[in-house]
């Protein structure tokens, strides 16, 4: 089984604004749409796309979770939330105008988490998870979770024998690498903060990512937004370059790409359908206008044109 864990759920806001967005003026709407938001629950919608089982878990503010678990269960996300009585689940604000230029994401802190809920998901990790079990953590914790309790839950996975994808930052991403989880996919200035280094050039990147796979981490993902990712695994570190696509929103295809990496991982694929597959989905992601859509037939047409090339080869390779 594959258990998503978003720890400070979110209901995405979508603003589609008219020209582009000015200050001191008066920006005008063109639509405006809310989809899931949190991170972790992309990587379900991915799953379930796929028909792979698994479970969406982690805190939802109970007085409008319908609002997400409505979303979620229209993507066929099985939702075991726990549920944070007398909270709400955030709001982020994601603006997005006709500059094509990118969009603008303005998050709310969301809920501080009681003690009670804390080890409700103690439990529910101790008594669902079992060997070998993928289980994945991904955006920002909210307040109440400070990296000791963190660290608690993923040792609660790994005391399971689960395995452990994360996408953190910060403190939190310096307490996950301590436990040498399967994966971690940092963004390229996570990735700098955590090596406490300004990483300029591939090689820069390339040493300190060998390092943390000596460490004992099996997959060092950092991703690069449209310029692709960088993928160590064992010995050798490769560059994942996307196709050009028509970018209208993206939001979420960092998360999308946690989620085709997941899919194929569970399915014991080589390490190029892997990242192959996972670099079109992110790519097709943001052609779409929400936080979590993409399309499995435009991805897989989209594959053809990843390149995957080995740092330090002068060259593309197929592998
Ligand atoms: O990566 C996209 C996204 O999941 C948005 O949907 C938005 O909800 C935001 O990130 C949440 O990120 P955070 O790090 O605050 O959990």
């Amino acid at each position: 089984m594959i258990y998503t864990v978003t720890l400070n759920t979110a209901i995405d806001r979508i603003v589609h604004i008219k020209g582009e967005l000015t200050r001191k003026h008066n920006n005008k709407m063109n639509d405006i749409s809310y989809d899931i938001g949190g991170k972790a629950t992309h990587v379900s919608v991915v799953l379930s796309s796929l028909s792979i089982n698994n479970i969406a878990t982690g805190f939802v503010g109970a007085s409008n979770k319908s609002v997400l678990i409505n979303q979620l269960e229209k993507k066929d996300v099985t939702c075991e939330f726990i549920e944070q009585e007398g909270s709400s689940t955030r709001e982020s604000l994601i603006l997005i105008d006709e500059s094509g230029k990118g969009s603008y994401m303005i998050t709310d802190k969301g809920f501080t988490i009681k003690d009670e809920s804390f080890e409700k998901l103690i439990y529910k990790l101790q008594t669902s998870v079992k060997k070998n079990d993928i289980v994945v953590f991904a955006g920002s914790p909210p307040a109440g979770i400070d990296v000791e309790k963190y660290k608690i839950i993923l040792e609660t996975v790994q005391t399971q024998k689960g395995k452990i994808i994360v996408d953190a930052a910060g403190d939190y991403l310096k307490a996950a690498v301590e436990l040498k989880p399967t994966m971690i996919k940092p963004n390229e200035f996570e990735f700098q903060e955590l090596v406490g280094k300004k990483l300029t050039t591939l090689d820069s990147y390339a040493l300190e990512i060998q390092k943390l796979l000596n460490s004992g981490i099996e997959y060092v993902v950092i991703s690069l937004g449209q310029k692709g990712s960088l993928v160590g695994h064992q010995k050798t570190i490769y560059r994942v370059t996307p196709p050009e696509v028509k970018e209208v929103n993206d939001t979420g295809c960092g998360d999308v790409f946690v989620g085709g990496v997941t899919a194929k991982l569970s399915q014991n694929s080589k390490l190029d359908e892997i990242f192959r597959f996972a670099t079109a989905l992110g790519a097709s992601k943001a052609t779409k206008q929400s936080s979590s859509d993409f399309s499995l037939e435009q991805a897989a047409e989209l594959e053809k044109e990843v390149k995957i090339e080995i740092i330090g080869s002068d060259k593309y390779v197929v592998l």
